[in-house]
């Protein structure tokens, strides 16, 4: 019998990385499924996906903050390119691109051409309204608002609506000034 090779360490890490991966992106699909059950509606499985998101969202801002290492972003532009680099690497093992910015620097797209959430997906007709990764759009709008930023977070592009890309739009509603926590005097 032919002796079996041991595999490496990092070969070994890369199989638990990818099946873990997948098994986020099942655990995924069966969650949207049974709200599709219990809530019938479209309309309210993308409400509560989006809550759901922005739940994780004002929660994961500290873990994401201690394990980059990001300081302070000096405008919303570097905010958006940190999202577009570090968190969504960070959480979801993809980058966007950033961009369609509008003249005050206050609306841009996060343009994403891979996206695990929706791997082994095909949504049926009757789906037609749901915006499956919703939780990720929560996600982004609790992190966010944990740090000041007040934003509106849409998609506007969806691969499982036949887009050619999934675009997210980050529109900056209100920047919050931090209170400073000493008096002066
Ligand atoms: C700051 O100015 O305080 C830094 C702001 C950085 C905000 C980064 C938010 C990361 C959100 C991660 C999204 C992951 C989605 C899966």
């Amino acid at each position: 019998m032919a002796p079996v090779a041991p595999r490496s360490g990092d070969a070994i890490f890369a199989n638990v990385e990818r099946v873990n991966a997948e098994l986020f992106t099942l655990t995924y699909g069966a969650i949207v499924r049974q709200l599709l059950t219990d809530l019938e509606e479209v309309e309210e499985v993308n409400k509560q996906l989006d809550q759901m998101g922005y739940n994780i969202g004002i929660r994961l801002i500290d873990e994401f903050l201690a394990k980059s290492n990001v300081s302070r972003c000096i405008d919303f532009k570097e905010t958006a390119e940190v999202i577009a680099k570090v968190g969504l690497k960070m959480f979801l093992g993809v980058t966007a691109t950033v961009g369609n910015w509008n003249a005050e620097g206050t609306t841009c797209s996060l343009i994403l051409e891979d996206n695990p959430l929706v791997d082994f997906v095909e949504l049926p007709d009757t789906c037609q309204g749901l915006y499956y990764c919703n939780i990720l759009s929560g996600v982004i709008r609790g992190a966010l608002e944990m740090v000041s930023m007040k934003t509106e977070v849409t998609w506007i592009r969806d691969m499982l609506r036949g887009d050619d890309a999934f675009e997210l739009q980050l529109k900056l509603l209100k920047q919050v000034p931090e209170e400073y926590p000493y008096k002066d005097d």
